[in-house]
C-alpha cells in the first residue's frame, strides 16, 4: 500500500501572494486529485501589483529537500519553475538525474507577467543546453520562445521555427504558447510539437482580465499532475489548456490588480469529452 497515491513534485520559486510558483502548483495538484511535495528553489516576496525582493536557496538547502523526498515518496512526474540563475539550473539538474522522479515537465520561467525577471540573463545558456535536454515536455510562454529560441516571432511560421528549434535542443514534447496580441484578441493559439513529430494548434478563447496569474505554473503543473496518474501526454496537455482557460475564464476579486486565476472553477469543470 505504500505510496499508492499518485505523487507529484513542484521544484519552484515560492510566491508570497500565492498566486504564482510554487502555491499555483499545489493549487493544482490538488485540483486534479495527486498529492503535491515541493523543492522550494527561491523566495519572493510580492502581491498583485509585482514582485518587491527576491532570494535563492542555499544549494545544499536544495540537496536536502531532494535526498528527503527521495528517501520516502515515490514522485511520478516532476516539474520545474522559477530557478534564478545558473548555478541554481545546475543543482537542479543534477538532483534530479540522480532521483527517480518521472518524466519532467520544464516551465522556463524567465519573467512575470509584472515585468521582473526571475531567470538572470546569464544563465539562458545553462537553461539551453542543461535543462532542455532532461525535458519530457518544455512549455514557454510566447516570450520565452523568443528567447530561448532567439528568433523574433512575427507569424505562425516563426512560431514552427522557433518550436522545431527548440525541440533540436533536446526538449522531447512542446506547448509554445502563442500570444493574443499576434493573433486577433478573441482566441489564443497554442503550437504544439510532439516527441513523435506530431504538431497541431490549440486554440482557446481569449479572456480580457488582468486576473491571469499564474497561468503558466498551473499549466505546467497540471500537465505533471496528469502525468504523475498515467494521462497520455496528448491529452494531459489538452486537459491542461482547458484547466486554465477555466481558471481564467471564471475571475476571482483577490488583490487590486494582476490576481489569482481560479482554480476552483477549473477543480469543478469536467474535461471527459477530451
Ligand atoms: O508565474 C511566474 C512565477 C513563477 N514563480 C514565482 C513567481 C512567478 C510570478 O509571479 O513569483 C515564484
Amino acid at each position: 500500500m505504500t505510496n499508492t497515491y499518485p505523487q507529484a513534485l513542484t521544484i519552484a520559486g515560492s510566491d508570497s501572494d500565492g498566486s504564482a510558483g510554487m502555491q499555483a502548483d499545489l493549487h493544482t495538484f490538488f485540483a486534479r486529485n495527486v498529492y503535491g511535495a515541493s523543492v522550494i528553489t527561491a523566495c519572493v516576496a510580492g502581491n498583485s501589483y509585482g514582485i518587491h525582493a527576491s532570494i535563492p536557496m542555499p544549494t545544499d538547502f536544495i540537496d536536502q529537500e531532494f535526498q528527503d523526498l527521495a528517501d520516502d515518496y515515490h514522485i511520478r512526474a516532476a516539474k520545474t519553475g522559477m530557478l534564478a540563475d545558473s548555478e541554481l539550473i545546475n543543482d537542479v539538474v543534477r538532483n534530479y538525474q540522480q532521483a527517480d522522479f518521472g518524466p519532467l515537465v520544464v516551465d522556463p520561467v524567465i519573467m512575470t507577467k509584472h515585468g521582473n525577471q526571475l531567470l538572470e540573463e546569464s544563465a539562458f545558456e545553462t537553461l539551453r543546453t542543461k535543462l532542455l535536454p532532461l525535458a519530457t515536455v518544455l512549455t514557454p510562454n510566447f516570450y520565452e520562445v523568443e528567447k530561448i529560441a532567439e528568433i523574433t516571432i512575427h507569424s505562425d511560421a516563426d512560431m514552427v521555427a522557433a518550436t522545431q528549434k527548440m525541440q533540436t535542443m533536446g526538449a522531447k514534447n512542446i506547448i509554445a504558447k502563442g500570444s493574443h496580441a499576434i493573433a486577433n484578441q478573441t482566441v489564443v493559439r497554442d503550437f504544439v510539437l510532439l516527441e513523435s513529430g506530431e504538431s497541431f494548434w490549440l486554440s482557446q478563447p481569449y479572456h480580457d482580465t488582468d486576473r491571469v496569474n499564474g497561468t503558466g505554473d498551473s499549466l505546467s503543473a497540471c500537465i505533471t499532475a496528469e502525468l504523475a496518474k498515467g494521462t497520455p501526454m496528448k491529452q494531459a496537455i489538452a486537459l491542461a489548456k482547458a484547466f486554465v482557460n477555466t481558471a481564467i475564464g471564471n475571475p476571482i476579486e483577490v488583490g487590486h490588480k494582476f490576481g489569482p486565476i481560479n482554480h476552483w472553477a477549473a477543480q469543478r469543470a469536467s474535461y471527459d469529452q477530451l
